[in-house]
């Protein structure tokens, strides 16, 4: 598995990781932010694919974890372009990002693809806003985005076998199950790295 960002990032990442694997005690990220209490990284990943309402989205997501949770990393391209609401119509982006329930990536449905998915992820039974899977809406650079993030709701061991789901509209992190967030473009299951 390689991808290649911009910035180089998933190749320092990979790098560390397997530097790691050969020789546990030279184990160091640059960034000491990024080494975990045993020294021992924890990584999964989900490769995105978009489905028949975005075609062209693909990218990566990146967990691993940090002190105290888990640090989040995504890029992806081919997001549609941003439309304004109008009427009773939703804007398309910023995108709702979640994770659901689950690791099913089943097209189904063409006009409504991606249900197999499931809901969100609620291991806490919280209300949606504060879902242990609720994640910052992805904003679209001309189809391009790229956001990291900490959170402290989930390690990475609990997380694996569950899916990431980038929808067509904003999250309004109040509209119960799931903000509103409409139709599902892209849909990746969140595998164990390596
Ligand atoms: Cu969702």
């Amino acid at each position: 598995m390689t991808y290649q960002n911009h910035y180089g990032y998933q190749n320092q990442f990979q790098n560390s990781f397997q530097n790691t694997q050969q020789n546990p005690q030279q184990y160091s990220f640059q960034n000491p932010y990024y080494t975990n209490q045993r020294n021992v990284p924890s990584i999964a990943y989900a490769q995105i694919q978009g489905g028949p309402l975005a075609p062209d989205l693909q990218g990566y997501v990146f967990f691993r974890n940090v002190p105290n949770g888990a640090e989040v990393y995504v890029e992806v391209k081919g997001l549609p372009e941003y439309k304004p609401a109008k009427g009773n119509k939703k804007p398309i982006g910023p995108h709702g990002f979640h994770i659901h329930e689950n690791g099913d990536c089943k097209v189904g449905k063409k006009d409504d693809p991606f249900q197999a998915a499931g809901g969100h992820w609620n291991p806490d039974n919280q209300p949606h806003g504060n879902h242990a899977g609720d994640f910052p809406v992805l904003f679209s650079n001309n189809g391009y985005a790229r956001m990291s993030f900490f959170t402290n709701r989930f390690r990475v061991k609990d997380i694996i076998g569950k899916a990431i789901i980038i929808h067509q509209n904003p999250d309004d992190y109040r509209s119960q199950p799931a903000g509103d967030a409409g139709k599902r473009l892209a849909c990746g299951e969140i595998k164990k790295y390596q």
